[in-house]
């Protein structure tokens, strides 16, 4: 059996979006900015895909949905452009992020230093999620635009969006969320909630990877990333990916239309695992389950290296990770549980595994068997290694554990 547990690092694209795409391919083919009828006969499906994403996000028609890339580029843009718009001419110097975000927002605010803006990373508190008290008392006059992300990629944590959109809006400063991990996992009501820029990327919900999105409230102006032709009313030029735009369509469609019922399911099968995999002892979870994106798990195991530990999953075909993709190739501890207080070892240890509404229960009763068979086999070796060797200054397994992190 093979069994993927990495659903926020990507998703299987779902067969029907794979089917509505095919025709953009080689049968209507067209330039949707051709005046021909090559061109013109994919705008209604360009249309039906903008309704899509529109009704799945509870948009209003005042609002713009601009397609990108991917979330890198829409979080690239808003980060970017603010500075362009906001902080270039001297009316403002500062942007407010927290110390838990994608690198793709992280590493843009650095850059983003460097060119001299001041930007305040702002700690979460023992669950990983920033408080709204917090984002208040960093906000000053010179404040430009705060950043914090609707859910985590690694822990899953849901972020109180809705309040600090509320404290941004009252203090009259620009409101960006990176809402690529709560579309599709969370009801997401952009009329509920005051947000002025949400990041999106489809193949985080069964859509094709090369196609996001960015939301834009009230059709605000924000000076485009890369300029270029008129496509997206100028806001982000280049050919339009018709095929992904169809598809990403679709995929929201299907993601957000029966939200309740399908994360209902999902959340079973996660809490299920949860149980079975906290019945090890010195295990934790990172996060109440109840705050948290119905499909993810980031759990700990005292003595038991990341790394092995997804050696001995890919061993058994499980695919996991230690958390974001694209920082697993270095070894480095798992940030956002340093940030959350865990100590070195500890942040060594995180497991995420990450479901999806194709997730079925006899993957979830093989990775219980296999995952608690690894565990016993990896502290077997490392209690052998540990007699052999016995690490200077401490007595295996003593780390310091968030009280939030015990069971
Ligand atoms: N996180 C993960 O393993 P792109 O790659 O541009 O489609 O999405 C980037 C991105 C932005 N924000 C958040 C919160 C994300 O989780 C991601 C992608 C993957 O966690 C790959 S690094």
């Amino acid at each position: 059996m093979q069994v993927y547990l990495d659903n926020n690092a990507t998703t299987m694209t779902d067969p029907q979006v794979v089917e509505v795409m095919q025709p953009f391919f080689s049968e209507l083919y067209g330039n949707p900015s051709s005046l021909h009828k090559f061109g013109t006969s994919t705008h209604p499906y360009l249309r039906k895909a903008i309704d899509q994403v529109y009704t799945a996000l509870n948009a209003s028609d005042d609002d713009d949905i601009v397609f990108t890339s991917c979330a890198t580029e829409s979080n690239n843009w808003v980060l970017k452009s603010v500075f362009n718009d906001y902080i270039v001419n001297g009316e403002k110097d500062h942007i407010i992020t927290t110390e838990v975000e994608h690198p793709s927002v992280l590493s843009t605010c650095r850059w983003l230093e460097e060119q001299g803006v001041k930007v305040t990373y702002l700690p979460v508190n023992e669950e990983g999620i920033v408080e709204p008290h917090t984002v208040k008392s960093f906000i000053t006059e010179k404040t430009a635009l705060v950043s914090v992300m609707w859910a985590s990629n690694e822990t899953g944590m849901i972020f109180p969006i809705k309040e600090i959109g509320e404290i941004c809006k009252e203090k009259g400063v620009l409101f960006h969320s990176d809402g690529v991990q709560a579309v599709g996992k969370i009801s997401v009501d952009l009329q509920d909630v005051h947000v002025d820029f949400v990041s999106m990327s489809a193949h985080k919900f069964h859509g094709p990877k090369g196609v996001g999105a960015l939301y834009i409230k009230d059709s605000q102006a924000l000076s485009p990333l890369l300029h270029g032709g008129e496509q997206m009313g100028h806001r982000r030029s280049g050919t339009l990916n018709v095929p992904y735009i169809v598809g990403m369509g679709k995929a929201i469609e299907l993601a957000t239309s029966n939200i309740e019922e399908t994360m209902a399911k999902i959340r079973a099968k996660r809490d299920r695992l949860e149980d079975a995999l906290l019945e090890l002892s010195d295990t934790f979870v990172v996060g109440d389950r109840e705050k948290r994106t119905p499909n993810t798990i980031l759990i700990s195991i005292r003595g038991v290296e990341g790394e092995g530990m997804l050696w001995d999953l890919n061993n058994g075909q499980i695919g996991a990770s230690t958390g974001s993709a694209c920082a697993s190739e270095d070894l480095e501890a798992n940030s956002v549980m340093l940030a959350i207080g865990a100590d070195n070892e500890l942040a060594h240890t995180g497991i995420r595994l990450s479901l999806s509404r194709f997730t079925t229960d006899e993957e979830i009763d093989y990775t219980i068997d296999h995952f608690k068979k690894a565990v016993a086999r990896l502290r077997a070796i490392s209690s052998s290694f540990a007699k052999v060797a016995p690490t200077p200054g401490g007595e295996a397994g003593e780390c310091h554990i968030p009280h939030h992190m015990a069971h």
